[in-house]
């Protein structure tokens, strides 16, 4: 190997080093109050300044036993949702949301899929199925990536996160969204623990 090359691969390596290296993590606790179960409850960082490419692979929401499944899909703006069907009866999938567009995809049966390309972020759209009144879930539309649920025991943890100053919020249907002002160093964890009201 040539002394230019070998320059350019060790830089290389230094930056890929060092970008890694500047990166904090965010972690806690959630507490929903009157409640006993903290888990799958979405965290999410508001806004991070950079423009993140929506993954190419198609995010699924199905609808199985009279439910939606999961209850709550976050995805990164511009990422097209494939709803399935999976139940012997027909299923529709409408949103009154405006920031998802008031979308009706119409009423399908089993093992057929229609899609829907969610691309305004900061967007909670509840899903409806007008067949069957008790259906609900929401696509959450997120501006970037840094996004996790908690655990069972309330407790979660986003990796990763460039340095700066971000807002970081919790989201859980029925309850008050809750947020906090976080600033992410090069290194190390921060701890944001919260407590959500109804
Ligand atoms: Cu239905």
């Amino acid at each position: 190997m040539n002394y230019k090359l070998v320059t350019a691969f060790s830089f290389t390596l230094i930056a890929l080093a060092m970008n890694a290296a500047l990166a904090g993590d965010i972690k806690g606790k959630v507490h929903l109050e009157g409640s006993s179960n903290s888990a799958g409850i979405l965290v999410y960082i508001e806004h991070v300044d950079s423009s993140f490419a929506p993954p190419q692979k198609h995010a699924i929401m199905d609808q199985k036993d009279l439910m939606f499944v999961p209850e709550i899909l976050p995805v990164l703006a511009g990422t097209t949702v494939d709803f399935l069907n999976s139940d012997d009866v027909l299923h529709n999938v409408f949103t009154p949301s405006g920031c998802a567009g008031r979308f009706n995809l119409g009423t399908w049966p089993k093992d057929k899929i229609r899609s829907h390309t969610f691309t305004k972020a900061d967007c909670f759209a509840i899903l409806l199925c007008d067949v069957h009144p008790d259906m609900q879930a929401w696509i959450a539309v997120l501006q970037n990536p840094y996004f996790t649920f908690t655990d069972k025991s309330g407790e979660y943890e986003i990796k990763n996160i460039p340095p700066g100053s971000y807002v970081l919020k919790v989201w859980c249907p029925f309850y008050e969204v809750r947020s906090s002002s976080v600033y992410v160093k090069d290194a190390g964890i921060i701890q944001k623990d919260f407590n959500l009201k109804r």
